[in-house]
C-alpha cells in the first residue's frame, strides 16, 4: 500500500488540516469505479489512527439487545455483500457557486465524488439482529472516532434508509480493506444521500426516536434559500440534505483546453439519485444547441453514476461547453449555478460549463 503522503501527491489538496483533496476530472473519468488512492477524501477533523483488532462497534438505544461487535465478529454474524455505488459530498462543484458570490467551505470543483464496490454487511441485518425497534419516526444515529470542534463526528439517517437493501457497514472499498483516510476499519455507505451520513471510522450506532443532536447533523449540511446569510440563517428551518439531485460534469476536455478544429470527444459524469439517467446533452455552444451523448452505466448498479461520451464538431474560436442530463422523471438541471446559490455552496447542479479554445 502506498503512503498517505504518495497519495496526496497524487490530488488537489484543499486543505491538510482537516484533509481535504479530490482527483483531477480527467483521471477521475478514466475508470467506472475509481482507485481509492484517486477517491476524494472529505474529512472534518484529524484522521484518527485506529486497530483492526482492538476496534469495536456499540450498537444500543432503542433495541432489544445492544451489540459490541469486532470486526471479525461483524464479517462471522453476518452475510457479506458488495454494492456498487457513487459517493459524492454535497459541497461537490462548489466553485461553480463561488463564482456567483462568496460561499463557505472548500473549492471544490467536479472531483468530489467517486464510484466504488463497497463490501460490508448489510446495516439493516445488524439492526434486526439487535431487535432494533421499528417505527417511520425512528432515526439510526452513528458516532465516529474523529472529533470535530470538541464533539465526536456524528450524523443520523431515517431508520427507513438503515433499513434499505443497498446501506452497508463497509470494511473494503474495490475488494481491498479501507484506507485509512475512507473510514479504516469500518464506515457506513449510505448510497444516494450525500457522502456526509456515511461517517467514516464508526464506533457507535444508536437507534434513536430523534435526528443525531451532532452539530454536524443538527447544524451544518443544511440548505438554505438564497436571501439567508450566514447572521440569518437558522438549521431547524434549514433543509437537511439527505439525497442528491441530478448533476453531470464535464471530465474532458478540461477547463481552457486548446483544441484542434474538427471532430472532438467530450466525457463526464452524470448522476440521478437513485432515479436513473436516462439522457444527457452536451453543447458546444454555451446550450444554444445539444447533442447527444452515448450512455454507460452498469446495468445492477442502481445507485452508480453514469458515464457518458459526446462527440462534437467544434469550428475555429473561443468555445463553451456544456452538459445536463436528464433522469427517469423527464427532470433536467437548472442552467446556471445562481438558480440555487446557498452561502453554504451546497448541492451545485447547474449545467457544467467549460470554455476551450479551438485553433
Ligand atoms: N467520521 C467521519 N465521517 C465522514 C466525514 C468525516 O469528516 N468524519 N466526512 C463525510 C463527508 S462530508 C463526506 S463527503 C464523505 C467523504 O468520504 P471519503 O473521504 O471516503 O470520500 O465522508 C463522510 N464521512
Ligand atoms: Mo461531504
Amino acid at each position: 500500500m502506498s503512503s498517505l503522503s504518495e497519495r496526496k501527491a497524487r490530488l488537489i489538496v484543499h486543505g491538510d488540516r482537516p484533509y481535504n483533496a479530490e482527483p483531477p476530472l480527467d483521471r477521475l473519468r478514466t475508470a467506472y469505479r475509481t482507485p481509492a488512492p484517486d477517491f476524494y477524501v472529505r474529512s472534518h477533523g484529524d484522521l484518527p489512527a485506529l486497530d483492526r483488532d482492538t476496534w469495536r462497534l456499540t450498537v444500543d438505544g432503542d433495541v432489544g439487545t445492544a451489540m459490541e461487535l469486532s470486526l471479525r465478529g461483524l464479517r462471522s454474524r453476518f452475510r457479506e455483500v458488495t454494492v456498487t455505488a457513487t459517493m459524492q459530498c454535497a459541497g461537490n462543484r462548489r466553485a461553480d457557486m463561488r463564482a456567483v458570490a462568496p460561499v463557505s467551505g472548500d473549492p471544490w470543483d467536479g472531483g468530489a465524488i467517486g464510484t466504488a464496490d463497497w463490501t460490508g454487511v448489510r446495516l439493516g441485518d445488524v439492526l434486526r439482529e439487535a431487535g432494533a425497534g421499528e417505527g417511520a419516526d425512528r432515526h439510526v444515529a452513528f458516532e465516529s472516532h474523529d472529533g470535530v470542534a470538541g464533539h465526536p463526528y456524528g450524523v443520523s439517517i431515517p431508520l427507513a434508509k438503515a433499513l434499505a437493501p443497498e446501506t452497508l457497514l463497509a470494511y473494503a472499498m474495490n475488494g481491498e480493506a479501507l484506507l485509512p483516510e475512507h473510514g479504516f476499519p469500518v464506515r457506513a455507505v449510505v448510497p444516494g444521500f450525500a457522502g456526509v451520513r456515511s461517517p467514516k471510522w464508526l464506533r457507535r450506532i444508536t437507534v434513536q426516536d430523534r435526528p443525531s443532536d451532532n452539530p454536524i447533523q443538527a447544524g451544518d449540511y443544511k440548505l438554505y434559500p438564497s436571501d439567508v446569510t450566514p447572521e440569518t440563517a437558522d438549521p431547524v428551518r434549514g433543509h437537511t440534505i439527505d439525497a442528491m439531485p441530478l448533476n453531470a460534469a464535464i471530465c474532458e476536455p478540461a477547463r481552457g483546453a486548446s483544441l484542434k478544429a474538427g471532430a472532438n470527444r467530450v466525457r463526464g459524469y452524470a448522476i440521478a439519485g437513485d432515479r436513473a439517467v436516462v439522457r444527457v446533452d452536451v453543447s458546444g455552444d454555451g446550450g444554444r444547441n445539444w447533442a447527444q451523448a452515448a450512455l454507460e452505466h452498469e446495468p445492477d448498479a442502481p445507485f452508480a453514476w453514469t458515464f457518458w461520451t459526446a462527440g462534437l464538431d467544434l469550428p475555429p474560436g473561443e468555445h463553451e461547453l456544456a452538459v445536463r442530463a436528464w433522469d427517469s422523471a423527464g427532470q433536467t438541471q437548472p442552467a446556471l449555478p445562481d438558480d440555487t446559490w446557498n452561502h453554504k455552496g451546497y448541492l451545485c447542479a447547474c449545467w457544467h460549463r467549460v470554455r476551450v479554445s479551438v485553433v
